[in-house]
């Protein structure tokens, strides 16, 4: 069967500046807590060690065309911009980043920016992140400023990235700095963050851009275990903590009373002022990136929590391992092509159906070299899973769901937060010692797929 795509559909691939761009003056958190925790990260291998963007980003965007993209996501580096977040912009990254900005549009590359993909400058963490309200303004003005130095060339704009990943890997489960395990804080710094988005995008809307601007967000489906009503509301807790949490501000303009009614009875809502809620209603986005890995399955309790135990989200549900579910061992994540189109039908049905596209959807795998055939990767499972998860999205769209484009993770094999190169998701291989780029199989396909618009499939 043949699987076309809507004119115009834009199909690209995404990055992020501290993953693939290397040193900077402006410290993050990455780096700081690199400096002091080395074994947090594989192998020892911490965010200086890229593919190395800052110098090659010419070559890098000539590689980009030969994979036909017509659209790209990276994102700027607000501690290379502004190394003490708040203070004095670098002319030098001004530089940089209107060469990319520019090189991109003269190959005929969509530029998709985004403004905070994980990367806090240290300064602005010295002071409480985002559990300050201080860093939303110095956000906003960060805001600002790109959106004057590159509005006029830049025409899709994301406030943030994954704006829950902070929350919970800072916040609640360790795996981001700065470490913490409490609820009320992180419920704070996602409270804050829905502040600093709505900020954003109100800058925009005052400034009148030619663009448009919006939030990319991993939305992880919550599928309960059975019909059970007990299984069926810890469904709905996760989808209101994980997944509402931030697409209900973006795109109603508001939270879910229950969520709000569910945190209030624990005394775990964040301190509110009076006009956050006409803020955060002026945060109503115009494009939403989805990013889909994979989803959540989930039960009900079958223990009485400890009440002494720290306030979780797990208070409300446990994670449940469906037999005989499709798994990608490295990462440990779930393969289920079919959520990509409950994402989409539940925006559709729910939402209004909002502008929206795939901004990520991607498969890491560990020691890929063990499939080169003559010097290339050939890497046919992750073809399959690109194409099994289009086949879903062209389906989504045949029933009228909103969804523009196709974006991957990633273009070239990338560093990953605490992963490192443990899996690489890459169209593109990356030899770290010689920094070699050597195209995959996969970015073969996606590049004729891209190119007829479509692709065929038994
Ligand atoms: C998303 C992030 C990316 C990228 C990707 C792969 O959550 O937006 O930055 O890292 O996941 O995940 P990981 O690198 O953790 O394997």
């Amino acid at each position: 069967m043949k699987y076309a795509f809507p004119d115009n559909f834009w199909w690209g691939s995404a990055s992020s500046a501290l993953q693939t761009e290397g040193a900077r003056e402006g410290e993050t958190t990455w780096d700081y807590w690199f400096a002091r925790e080395p074994n947090r990260f594989h192998n020892g291998v911490g965010p200086q060690q890229t593919s190395t963007f800052y110098q090659q980003w010419k070559t890098d965007i000539q590689l980009l065309k030969q994979l036909n993209h017509n659209s790209f996501r990276t994102s700027i580096s607000w501690a290379r911009l502004i190394p003490d977040g708040i203070g004095e912009v670098n002319p030098e990254a001004v530089d940089f980043y209107n060469q990319v900005i520019d090189e991109l549009n003269e190959q005929g590359i969509t530029p998709f920016i985004t403004l905070f993909h994980f990367d806090m400058p240290m300064a602005m963490q010295e002071i409480g992140g985002w559990e300050n309200r201080d860093v939303v303004d110095a956000y906003a003005r960060y805001a600002q400023i790109c959106f004057d130095l590159f509005g006029d060339r830049v025409l899709h704009w994301f406030t943030f990235n994954e704006p829950i990943v902070p929350v919970e890997g800072g916040y609640l489960y360790d795996f981001h700095y700065p470490n913490v395990v409490d609820f009320r804080r992180a419920a704070t710094v996602a409270y804050h963050t829905v502040l600093a988005h709505a900020k954003a995008v109100q800058a925009y809307r005052a400034g009148h851009y030619a663009g448009e601007i919006g939030i990319v967000l991993n939305l992880t489906p919550s599928y309960p275990r059975s019909q059970n009503p007990a299984d069926v509301k810890a469904a709905h807790v996760a989808d209101l903590m994980f997944n509402r949490s931030f697409l209900d501000p973006v795109l109603r303009g508001e939270y879910p009373a229950d969520l709000v009614a569910l945190l209030k009875s624990y005394d775990q809502l964040p301190a509110c002022k009076p006009d956050d809620g006409f803020l955060i209603a002026e945060g109503k986005i115009d494009l939403l990136g989805i990013n889909y890995y994979q989803p959540r399955r989930v039960k009900c309790r079958d223990s009485a929590v400890n009440p002494q135990a720290p306030f979780m989200p797990e208070w409300f549900f446990d994670s449940y391992e469906m037999p005989g579910r499709k798994m990608n061992p490295y990462r440990g994540w779930e393969i289920y092509e079919p959520g990509i189109y409950d994402i989409l039908v539940n925006l559709r049905d729910n939402y209004g159906n909002p502008r929206c596209f795939i901004s990520e959807n991607g498969m890491g795998v560990e020691n890929e070299q063990r499939f080169i055939e003559n010097g290339q990767i050939n890497d046919q499972y992750r073809i399959e899973f690109i194409s099994e998860h289009l086949a879903w999205l062209h389906k989504g769209i045949s029933e009228g769901c909103n969804c523009l484009g196709y974006h991957m993770w990633t273009f070239i094999d990338n560093w990953s937060w605490c992963n490192a190169y443990k899996n690489r998701y890459g169209f593109i291989q990356l030899d770290l010692k010689t920094q070699q780029r050597t195209i995959k199989k996969s970015g073969e396909w996606f590049a004729a797929t891209a190119l007829n618009n479509s692709f065929d499939r038994e």
